[in-house]
């Protein structure tokens, strides 16, 4: 079975240690990844969702922090401040420097994103093919309002620096409208037996993959069941902020609304947890095959039983 997941960062990289769990030996999963957050810091260019994949399929990730590296240090971010240089509200530490400095160098040296992302994962081994949803720059950015003014910022900016404080006004992926889908990412689609969208952020990882022409097109016309795992339990999100994105596109943050707002012609299946069970209703009469089943993802085993009902839920609706 070959199965195409859109991820995102922590959540959806922690789904997919479990979805690579539920599989068999003969299926093979290829991972599309949101590159929107991808920021520029000390002249590096920085890919969170792309390593936050690699290293948690890798076993290099920072389990509790769920990005970065194991077991990091931070000489050299201390000796960029004596140097009065930042930023020092993102966290780099220097194993994840070293990612950074080879993938930076690659990249200076002319090889694309994707070329560079599969040099990373020789190392890393992630037991799955993953493909950044572009190899053109897309960087998302928040418009906001306080006390300097309306201004537009990085995601990074607003996400950890600002901690999602201040309302999101408009979330827009800079470079997007003329980005072109990686070298497979389209093909993957086609060939895929399923397609998953993981408890990924709606907005700013999996709504940004597909706002990359050609991906959103690709997914909906696939013959391959799209079924997708709620993010948002009993009307908050499971981790991060995503209510905050999500109200900046006038989606109310529960698990029926998210559903309802990739639509039918999108998604053919949903998984709500069971505190939620009262949503199923709605979103099946939204056209949307749902299920309720437990989604914290507690353990890598209770992740896999996710997939599992995932994958259950797909062979249904493929009918
Ligand atoms: N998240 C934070 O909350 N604080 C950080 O300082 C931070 C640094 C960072 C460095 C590398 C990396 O790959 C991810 C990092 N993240 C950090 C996570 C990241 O900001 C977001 O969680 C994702 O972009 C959202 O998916």
């Amino acid at each position: 079975m070959r199965i195409v997941a859109l991820a995102g960062g922590i959540g959806g990289a922690r789904f997919l240690r479990g979805l690579r769990e539920a599989i068999g030996p003969e299926d093979e999963i290829t991972v599309i990844g949101n590159t929107g957050d991808d920021i520029h810091l000390f002249g590096l260019k920085v890919c969170p969702d792309l390593d936050t994949v690699m290293y948690t399929l890798g076993g290099g990730i920072h389990e509790e922090q769920g990005w970065g590296r194991t077991d990091e240090t931070w000489s050299i971010k201390a000796e960029m401040k004596e140097y009065g240089v930042g930023p020092e509200w993102f966290g780099l530490g220097d194993r994840d420097f070293a990612t950074h400095l080879v993938r930076s160098q690659m990249l200076t040296a002319g090889y694309t994103l994707s070329q560079v992302t599969e040099a990373l994962c020789v190392r890393w081994k992630p037991g799955v093919r993953l493909l950044p949803m572009s190899d053109d720059r897309v960087e998302t950015h928040v418009r906001i309002t306080d006390e300097r003014g309306t201004r537009a910022i990085h995601f990074q900016e607003y996400w950890v620096k600002l901690h999602a404080a201040v309302d999101a006004e408009a979330i827009v992926p800079v470079g997007a409208d003329t980005a072109k889908p990686a070298p497979g990412v389209l093909e993957a689609i086609a060939a895929a037996d399923v397609i998953l969208f993981p408890p990924s952020n709606p907005v700013v990882s999996i709504g940004t993959i597909l706002a990359v022409p050609g991906i959103r097109a690709a997914v909906a016309a696939a013959s391959a069941p799209v079924v997708g795992l709620s993010p948002i339990i009993g009307g908050a999100p499971v981790r991060g902020m995503a209510d905050k994105v999500l109200a900046a596109v006038g989606v109310e943050a529960t698990a029926e609304a998210v559903a309802l707002d990739y639509g039918s012609a999108l998604i053919d299946g949903w998984l709500v947890d069971t505190v939620d069970e009262a949503a199923v209703a709605a979103v099946e009469a939204g056209g949307i095959a749902c299920r309720a089943v437990p989604l914290l993802m507690t353990d890598v085993a209770a992740t896999a039983e996710m997939a599992r009902a995932a994958l259950a839920l797909a062979e249904q609706v493929r009918g």
